[in-house]
Order: structure tokens, then sequence, then C-alpha cells
């Protein structure tokens, strides 16, 4: 079998000089972006500047690659509606969607290293809401007893989705000093009446930190190092403004 006699090379139906695609199977010879080569043969069958394989609507020209939600979907051909995936989050189920109960989502599911601060992050499926959030280590591995640095506090969630914490200064943080996974659960109350569904105030979320490294439990001498070191700063720092002070008065 060569092609080289064939009126039909790829046994399609349609002859090759009147195929858009002489080498691959396509009898609907559709052609999206109608540039003589068809979508089965064309590296850019939307013609919108993106390859197929990177394009998020490979069939629909959307030069920009918006995509509001996250869901690796275009804005432009996205069929399943809003539903925010945040953080990376791999499970589509974990989406949020404004439009249902209140629900939160538990961040960033990383992978760390022992004695890495993680940055925890809460996300809401609303926008310009207030919350009371707790964090909670709810599994750890064998032997750690780490815990999240300023667990507690007030956060007000974004048009981002994001709920950032309204003391800058007492981001919950977590330090793990173990290998292993650890599970962060995070408690959420919404400090007013939700309007979907008022009687539900209240949605905890799970995340997943798988932390590698070597077991640093046991370096206390460190953290206390770490802290007289910051106190060593501030001192510097009070005795920098005590002599502009003294330098000013003269
Ligand atoms: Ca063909
Ligand atoms: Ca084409
Ligand atoms: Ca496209
Ligand atoms: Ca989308």
């Amino acid at each position: 079998m060569t092609s080289g006699c064939d009126d039909d090379a790829d046994k399609d139906g349609i002859p090759d000089a009147v195929d858009n695609c002489p080498l691959a199977a396509n009898p609907s010879q559709i052609d999206t972006d109608k540039d003589g080569i068809g979508d089965n043969c064309d590296s850019d069958a939307d013609g919108d500047g993106i390859p197929n394989g990177i394009d998020n609507c490979p069939l629909t020209a959307n030069p920009d690659q918006a995509d509001a939600d996250h869901d690796g979907m275009g804005d432009a051909c996205d069929t399943d509606g809003f539903c925010l995936v945040v953080a990376k989050n791999p499970d589509p189920a974990q989406c949020l969607n404004p439009k249902t109960v209140f629900e939160v989502v538990a961040a960033p599911r990383v992978k760390a290293n022992t004695g890495d601060k993680v940055l925890l992050s809460v996300y809401a499926n609303r926008q310009a809401v207030s919350l009371n959030y707790k964090w909670n280590v709810t599994s750890a591995p064998s032997g750690a007893s780490d815990t999240v640095n300023n667990p507690t506090g007030a956060a007000t969630c974004t048009s981002g989705y994001e709920c950032a914490a309204q003391n800058e200064d007492k981001r919950p943080i977590f330090v793990p000093r173990h290998p292993g996974q650890y599970s962060l659960t995070v408690s959420a109350d919404l400090q007013v009446p939700d309007t979907i569904e008022p009687q539900v105030m209240h949605a905890e979320s799970t995340v997943t930190i798988t932390v590698e490294g070597k077991d640093i439990s046991s370096d206390g001498g460190c953290q206390f190092a770490q802290g007289r070191a910051g106190v060593g700063m501030i001192l510097i720092g009070l005795g920098f403004g005590l002599s502009l002070l003294l330098r000013r008065r003269r």
C-alpha cells in the first residue's frame, strides 16, 4: 500500500486532491478556522495562535486563554458554569461554587521540607464576607507534635475568594518538623448569616501537606537561637531610633 499513486491515501472517501487532511481520515472535513487545513491535521485548529495541545479551548478562538474559575476550560468554552478551583487542587469536586451553600477550601496543598514556613490560606465560595477560622493538625506522622502558629483569627474574603487574615502579622503558619504526611483542617464560621443559606454558617476543609527532609523535632536549641536573634534585631532597631533622636536634639 503506497500513497504515491493512491488517490485517497487515508481511505476516508475524500480524494487526496480535495482532502483537507490527505493523510488523516476525516470524512467530515471539519475545518473550524477555515484555513484549508482540517481540524484533524491542523496544529492550531481554531487559529488563535495557541497550539491545540496547550489551548484551553482547542476549538474556540480565545487568544487570551482567560479561565476565571481555573478549571482548565477557558471561559470561551467553559460549559459547566463557574466553580473556582483553588490552589491548583487536582480534585474538581472541591471547587467553590458561589451559588451553593457556604463552603471553604483549605490551602495550600504542597510538598514542603522540614523547617519550612507554610503560610496557610482559606478560600470560601463567597466574596466580601468575614469569617472566624481555626486551624488544627488533624493527622500527623507518628511522633510528630507540630501545631499551627496563630491558629485562630478573623479573615475577610475578597473578590478573589481568598480569605485574608485581618491581622496580617498573625497569619496562620505551619512549620513541620517531621517528614511525612500531615492533614490540616480549617473550621470556618461566618460572622453574619449567609444570604444564600442563612442557617449554614459553618464549614470545614482539610488539606494534606507532604513533608520531606530530616527530622528536626529535637532541634529545640535552633528555635531558641532564632528567638534570641529576633530580640537582638529589635534591640538594634531601638538603638538606631534612639541615636537618630539624640542627633536631632543636638
Ligand atoms: Ca482526510
Ligand atoms: Ca484549520
Ligand atoms: Ca482556543
Ligand atoms: Ca474555566
